[in-house]
């Protein structure tokens, strides 16, 4: 039997292709050099999309699969899935949540040691064998602190209770006020205000972006650094790097960024910033997890099975 023609719309790890391609008929999109030939000669009979978190898939490029079924995120965020479209065409989109929601935490925190330690400074100190001629300077405690949580969802909650390991006190800001014993600050401003860590846990797409724009960076001020592991399009980055630049904030600890795989060079010039390179799922553990999902997402809607981890 003939395989299942699928569009390929990222770069994807090996483990994610071999199975892909032992099951589907996979069509690179993502590399392919003439995307318009490529879909000219197989988008008529595409039946599903393979893409990652950070990919993004526009209706005009949809409306040219007009078989198109099901579309398996490599990913928990969808922001670059349009969903009111896909809902209203009767195509439906997996993601791969939880599975990855501990590392995500886990780099989060990772990023609020890092630079209230400056610990990548440190690194960079002794490397350079500035020790032999004095000790590092000092750094800011974490205890007492209050961590400002913007997006309470699952990476959100994990997030805040390794925080509370560190004695750091927790707030958050989201739509709505939530079950937990952590306050709530209905205003993005106020949390702002009170934090000395605004960690970014929203999902991405056009209702957050640019949440985080001057005027909550200066609410931030002096004593506060912003964390973002969520979308760079949450934050407004030319306005983050002003803040950093002028000393409007004290620092930032960024897994993501607007314009990924770049990163803005004055970005790169702050000292005061750690930049990572969108790793934060990144274990093979947790994609190892995801892959199997993508796959069995695919495989579940092929055999008239119910999706594990539909979207919609
Ligand atoms: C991945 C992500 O880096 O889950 C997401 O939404 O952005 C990340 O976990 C990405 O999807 C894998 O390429």
């Amino acid at each position: 039997m003939a395989k299942t023609p699928v569009l390929i719309l990222a770069p994807l790890p090996d483990f994610l292709m071999q199975p892909l391609l032992a099951a589907y008929e996979c069509h690179d999109y993502f590399h392919a050099e003439d995307k318009a030939a490529l879909l000219a000669q197989v988008g008529a009979e595409i039946r599903g999309i393979v893409m990652s978190g950070g990919s993004v898939s526009p209706v005009p490029l949809l409306e040219q699969l007009p078989k198109l079924e099901i579309m398996s995120v490599f990913g928990v965020g969808y922001d670059g899935v349009p969903v009111d479209w896909c809902r209203a065409n009767g195509i439906r989109v997996t993601n791969t949540p939880d599975v990855l929601t501990e590392d995500v935490a886990d780099t989060a925190s990772a990023l609020v040691l890092m630079t209230s330690r400056r610990l990548i400074a440190a690194n960079r100190f002794l490397l350079a064998g500035a020790w032999t001629k004095g000790p590092f300077p000092l750094a800011y405690a974490l205890r007492g602190k209050l961590a400002g949580i913007v997006g309470l969802g699952r990476i959100g909650k994990a997030i805040a209770h390794r925080l509370e390991a560190h004695g750091m006190r927790i707030a958050y800001h989201g739509r709505t006020r939530q079950e937990v014993s952590w306050e709530y600050v209905d205003s993005l401003l106020a949390l702002a205000q009170a934090a000395d860590f605004m960690i970014v846990a929203t999902p991405g797409g056009a209702a957050t972006k640019h949440l985080i724009n001057a005027d909550v960076l200066s609410a931030l001020g002096t004593k506060g650094t912003l964390i973002n592991i969520a979308r760079g399009s949450v934050v407004d980055e030319a306005a983050l790097i002003a803040a950093l630049q002028n000393g409007t904030i004290r620092g930032a600890g960024l897994d993501v960024f607007e314009n990924e795989p770049q990163v803005p060079e004055a970005l790169m010039q702050c000292d005061n910033a750690v930049l990572l390179p969108h790793l934060s799922s990144g274990t093979h553990e947790t994609r190892a997890e995801m892959a199997r999902l993508v796959v069995e997402n695919l495989a579940a809607h092929f055999s008239g099975r119910a999706l594990l981890t539909p979207v919609c």
